[in-house]
């Protein structure tokens, strides 16, 4: 496919990512492709190869862009970022559902930082703005002898699209920082956001600062504490209830109607009011 010549004016390339960008650990190295299958499928590949701590692959276009249990990514280029970036965790890693929560942290507060927005993280970690989908994560850990070996993160997030720009299929429940505000933005400047955060974060996780992450997961997740939900997950495939926070694990609580509590550790929330 001839690349949107909205790339050529917004450019999300290596170069462009690190004009003024002084990187402490992620990003040192930055891998980028205009089209490739999946940024978090080649990575897996460069991990396994010995590709360092905190290698960050770009990719403009994603033909096979993956999403949760082997859903997909519409991954467009020219308004779009795909990234995927490597960390190696020392050992004791720490609660790994903090490592899934973190990138969606980053992710907001990324996108709250460029644009002004409220943007609101949905248990358990996807990225929304007035109800609707703004990113995604898909984080992938590979363990060996009951250690966590390496995390792939990977983070899709929707910049300057136009509703034209979505297929049917997302218009009633995906949104971008454009379509919400009316204004483009610079996807590198996201970007540069986005690893900022991360790095924070990581060395919060790293120095065994965990909490840090888990309060701002809170405070960006303000549907996980006494709002009404429907989730899909748990015993019965979709539990309604009122929401009573996450546990130790990273797990979603609910008390449901008849006043029992749910506890969901795979699983979406569906139908949140009042957000
Ligand atoms: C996610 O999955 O939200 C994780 C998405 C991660 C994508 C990044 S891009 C870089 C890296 N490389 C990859 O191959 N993947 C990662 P999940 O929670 O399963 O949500 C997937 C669902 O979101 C789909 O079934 C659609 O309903 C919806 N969706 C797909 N593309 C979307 C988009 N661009 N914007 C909003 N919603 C979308």
């Amino acid at each position: 496919m001839p690349l949107d010549p909205r790339s050529q004016t917004d450019p999300v390339t290596a170069s462009a990512v690190r004009a003024g960008f002084q990187p402490r650990l992620l990003g040192r190295e930055i891998h980028y492709f205009d089209s490739i299958d999946s940024t978090n499928k080649f990575l897996r590949q460069a991990a396994a190869r010995g590709a360092p701590e905190g290698t960050v692959v770009l990719a403009e276009e994603q033909t096979a862009g993956r999403g949760r249990l082997n859903r997909t990514w519409e991954s467009l280029p020219g308004v779009g970022i795909h990234l995927s970036l490597l960390l190696r965790p020392p050992a004791p890693a720490g609660p790994l559902y903090l490592y899934t929560f973190l990138p969606a942290v980053a992710a907001a507060r990324a996108l709250r930082a460029v644009s002004g927005l409220p943007v609101f993280i949905q248990w358990p970690n996807d990225v929304m703005l007035r109800g609707r989908k703004l990113a995604g994560v898909l984080s992938e850990a590979r363990s060996s002898q009951g250690q966590l070996r390496e995390i792939i993160v990977g983070v899709g997030m929707n910049v300057n699209h136009t509703p034209a720009d979505l297929p049917a299929s997302l218009r009633e429940t995906a949104t971008s920082l454009a379509m919400a505000s009316g204004r483009t933005f610079s996807r590198a400047a996201v970007v540069r956001a986005y690893l900022g955060e991360m790095d924070r974060g990581y060395e919060a996780l790293r120095q065994k600062r965990g909490g840090e992450v888990l309060e701002a997961w809170k405070r960006l997740c303000p549907s996980h504490l006494g709002k009404p939900v429907r989730v899909q997950g748990g015993s019965a495939g979709t539990v309604r209830g009122c929401t009573r926070g996450v546990d130790e694990d990273g797990a979603l609580l609910v008390e449901r109607e008849d006043g029992g509590l749910e506890r969901i550790a795979f699983g979406e929330v569906r139908r949140v009011r009042a957000l």
